[in-house]
């Protein structure tokens, strides 16, 4: 089986984090904000990989754009690493000599697992994992900025000042992608992208049950936005040619160029 496995699940396998994701099989009677603790980080693979479309492909590209904006004795940030998939592709797209990948997550769970897959990589590229809150984290020297699905964790009032700051501390030509779930202002068009999200759910194991019990978990931790939104903020942040480079339903990726 494993021979079937692209080799960014080949390596999450390797480490032996991929348990199946039962936390919101059974009915709760209340349900709190979603968290990412030990039972989360303990099936965040197999969690990650059935909910958000694209992801997978994501990863992959993460190693292609990673050799292409990677610049010597630069620094590249992963920010909300979770257990590392992007920091892991990051390490193998570099190309470029004497880099160093920094790996920044607030919850100590998953800091734990991370630390632990980047001491089994095999890679020579140096990987600092630090448990942090990204907000209070410096950026300096860097060519290549991770948020994949992070940045829709911040409050919304709160993401121009992160990424301001990402930008100014960012080398000319360096790249920030930023992954992130999105709504849209079409309301025809939100609603089925909303209902095909839930329908791939379905299609990847998760009862109704689950998927309505994890989404009132989320509805106050999750904040999306419009892709127009992202785009404009991130022009007013500093980065100079920003748009979307992957989309899969409701699920989007865009490159921001320093
Ligand atoms: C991947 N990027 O596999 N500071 C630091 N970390 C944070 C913060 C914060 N303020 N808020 C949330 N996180 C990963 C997947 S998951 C996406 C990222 C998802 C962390 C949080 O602890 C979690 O590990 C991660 O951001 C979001 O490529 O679960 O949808």
């Amino acid at each position: 089986m494993i021979g079937s496995f692209s080799p960014f699940q080949s390596d999450l396998l390797h480490f032996a984090v991929m348990d199946k994701d039962q936390i919101y099989t059974d009915s709760m009677a209340n349900i709190a904000n979603f968290s990412f603790d030990a039972r989360v980080a303990d099936v965040f693979t197999d969690m990650i990989e059935r909910s958000v479309p694209g992801y997978r492909s994501i990863i992959t590209m993460i190693e292609t754009l990673t050799e292409h904006y990677a610049q010597p004795g630069s620094r590249l940030y992963d920010l909300g690493s979770s257990l590392g998939a992007s920091t892991l592709s990051m390490r193998r797209g570099i190309t470029a000599k004497d880099c160093t990948i920094i790996s920044v997550d607030n919850s100590e769970a998953m800091v734990k697992r991370c630390r632990k897959v980047m001491d089994r990589d095999l890679h020579d590229t140096p990987v600092e994992v630090i448990c942090s809150d990204i907000r209070n984290v410096e950026i300096t020297d860097a060519s290549v900025v991770v948020l994949n699905f992070t940045l829709q964790f911040i409050p919304p009032e709160e993401r121009f000042q992160l990424l301001e700051k990402i930008s100014a501390g960012m080398r000319p030509g360096g790249v920030l992608i930023l992954s992130e779930k999105v709504i849209f202002e079409d309301q025809h068009l939100d609603e089925l992208l909303f209902d095909i999200h839930h329908d791939f759910k379905r299609a990847h194991g998760y009862s109704d049950l689950e998927i309505s019990q994890k989404r009132s978990a989320l509805e106050n931790v999750l904040i999306p936005e419009t892709i127009p939104t992202h785009r404009n903020r991130l022009l007013k942040a500093g980065f100079t040619s920003v748009d979307v480079w992957f989309q899969c339903f409701n699920f989007m990726s865009m490159l921001a160029i320093k």
